[in-house]
C-alpha cells in the first residue's frame, strides 16, 4: 500500500536531540510524509531553559533529516493548535503525557484528531535520556564570555518574565543554577544571578557604600562564571566616578557580564532599604543621565546592557519624578530601568509600570520585590516587568543557619544536635558538579 501522501505530525524542541527522537522520526516515516511542530523558543521558555539553538538553527538540522517534508513554528505547547492548522493524517507521540500537566493537550489533541478523521500513534517513550541534562551539560561545556553575555537579551526577548537571584559567591551561584522545582511537569528555575553590592559587600564583612573596589567584585564573578552558565547582572552602585567609566564596562563585557544597573544616587552611598533615607541623595537627573551616555558610549559589544535604576520612591520623591527621570535616561540611551522601592506593597511599582509602560512599552523594566515579596510573578510579568530580581535571599538563608548550628554546638558542648541542619556530607561532596 502506497501511503507516503499521508503526512504525520510530530512536536519536537530539537535543541538536544537523540535516540529517542530518532525512533519517534522512524515510525513516522512509516505512516508518511513529516511535518514537525517545532517549538519556538518562547514555546520551550515556558516549559524548559532556554533552548541552546536557536530556532532557525534547529528548524535548519530537522529540515536535513529523512523523510521530514515541511518544519511548522509550533507556538504554545498545546499541539491542538497546529492539528487544528495543518489536519495531519497521523500524530506521534511518546507515550509519557498520559499524566501530569501535558494530560490536557493530550486530551484537546484526541478531540481535534477525531473531528477530521486523524489518528494518534503513541510509542513507547524513551527512558534514562533527558534533553535537560543534556542541555545543562552543552551548556556547562560551550560557555563563552560571548555566549553568556548574549543570553540576558535572549531572555528578553523570549520569555514575558525572566528571574534572577543573587548569588555571592561561587557555591551559591551553583546552588542558584541548578535548582529547579517540578511543578505539574514544567521544570521551574532560574534564569540568571544577580550580582549584588549588598551582599557582595556583607559576605566579606564590609557595610554596602561603595567600600568594595569593582575589581574585586569582578574577581569573584570570575569564579562563579567559572562553575556556571548562566548569564549575571551586576549592581554596579552609582557607577562611581564618569572617568573610571569606561574601564569598568570594558571589564564586564570581556568577563561576560550581560548587563550593569547604575543606580541615580550621588554622594557616600547607603543600602537602598535603609529606614532612614536622611542622608541619602538623588544624584541630578541630567548629571546621572550624561553618566549613562558615557557608559552606553564606552561597551564594544552591541549585546551588553546598561539599565538605570530609579531611586525617586526610595528617597520620597514619588511617581512624576521617577516618571521625568525615567524618559530622561532612555533618551541618554538607557537600555532598561529599574524601578525600586521600599514600600511593603507592590502599589507604588504598580503605579510606574502603568505610566511606563503605555510609553516605553519596548523598553525592559525590573524590579527587586525585597520588602513587597508577597508580589506573585505573574502579577509583575502582566504588568509589563521584564525581569524580577531575588536580590539578596542567596546571604539571608545561609547566615541564619550558621547561626543556629554555632548555638546548637555552643548549648550542647557537641554537634550531634546541630546534624539536622545540615546538609550530609554525601550531599555536600555531590553538589559539585565533577566531583565524583
Ligand atoms: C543590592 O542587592 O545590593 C541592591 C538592591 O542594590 S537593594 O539592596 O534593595 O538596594
Ligand atoms: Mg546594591
Amino acid at each position: 500500500m502506497n501511503n507516503k501522501k499521508k503526512t504525520v505530525y510530530i512536536g519536537l524542541s530539537a535543541d538536544a536531540l537523540h535516540h529517542g527522537h530518532m525512533g519517534l522520526l522512524e515510525k513516522g516515516r512509516e505512516y508518511g510524509d513529516l511535518i514537525i511542530g517545532l517549538f519556538t523558543d518562547e514555546a520551550i521558555s515556558t516549559f524548559k531553559r532556554l533552548p541552546y539553538l536557536n530556532y532557525e538553527q534547529r528548524k535548519k538540522i530537522l529540515l536535513n533529516f529523512k523523510g521530514v517534508k515541511k518544519v511548522v513554528p509550533q507556538p504554545v505547547h498545546d499541539y491542538s493548535i497546529n492539528l487544528k492548522k495543518f489536519k495531519p493524517d497521523f500524530m506521534i507521540h511518546g507515550d509519557d503525557w498520559k499524566t501530569g500537566y501535558m494530560k490536557e493537550f493530550r486530551d484537546n489533541c484526541i478531540k481535534v484528531l477525531k473531528s477530521y478523521g486523524g489518528k494518534l500513534i503513541e510509542v513507547k517513550y524513551t527512558k534514562g535520556v533527558s534533553s535537560s541534562a543534556f542541555i545543562d551539560q552543552l551548556n556547562a561545556i560551550t560557555i563563552t564570555p560571548d555566549i553568556r553575555r548574549a543570553t540576558l537579551k535572549r531572555l528578553i526577548n523570549t520569555k514575558k518574565i525572566s528571574r534572577f537571584i543573587e548569588s555571592h559567591n561561587p557555591i551559591s551561584a551553583i546552588i542558584a543554577e541548578n535548582t529547579y522545582y517540578n511543578k505539574n511537569g514544567i521544570r521551574v528555575g532560574f534564569d540568571g544571578f544577580w550580582s549584588s553590592s549588598l551582599t557582595d559587600s556583607t559576605a566579606l564583612g564590609k557595610p554596602d557604600n561603595e567600600s568594595l573596589a569593582n575589581s574585586q567584585r569582578l574577581l569573584s564573578i570570575d569564579q562563579i562564571f567559572d562553575v556556571t552558565s548562566k548569564p549575571l547582572i551586576f549592581d554596579g552602585d552609582t557607577g562611581g566616578q564618569i572617568d573610571h567609566l569606561d574601564m569598568k564596562i570594558k571589564s564586564m563585557e570581556r568577563l561576560g557580564i550581560s548587563a550593569v544597573i547604575f543606580e541615580d544616587k550621588t554622594g557616600l552611598k547607603q543600602n537602598s532599604l535603609f529606614k532612614n533615607t536622611s542622608n541619602q541623595q538623588q544624584e541630578d537627573k541630567d548629571k546621572f543621565a550624561k553618566k549613562l551616555k558615557i557608559a552606553k558610549k564606552a561597551q564594544r559589544s552591541d549585546d551588553f546592557m546598561v539599565i538605570a535604576r530609579i531611586e525617586s520612591f526610595i528617597l520620597g520623591k514619588g511617581l512624576n519624578d521617577a516618571l521625568n527621570r525615567a524618559d530622561s535616561y532612555i533618551g541618554s540611551g538607557a537600555d532598561g530601568i529599574m524601578i525600586h522601592s521600599k514600600s511593603d506593597t507592590p502599589d507604588e511599582i504598580f503605579s510606574f509600570s502603568k505610566k511606563f509602560k503605555s510609553k516605553h512599552s519596548n523598553i525592559p523594566l525590573v524590579c527587586v520585590p525585597s520588602t513587597y515579596n508577597q508580589v506573585k510573578e505573574k502579577q509583575l510579568e502582566e504588568r509589563g516587568f521584564n525581569i524580577v530580581i531575588y536580590a539578596n535571599h542567596m546571604l539571608r538563608a545561609a547566615y541564619p543557619a550558621m547561626r543556629k548550628v554555632a548555638l546548637e554546638i555552643l548549648k550542647n558542648s557537641r554537634s550531634k544536635e546541630a546534624n539536622k541542619y545540615l546538609y550530609p556530607i554525601n550531599d555536600i561532596l555531590n553538589l559539585i558538579p565533577g566531583a565524583k
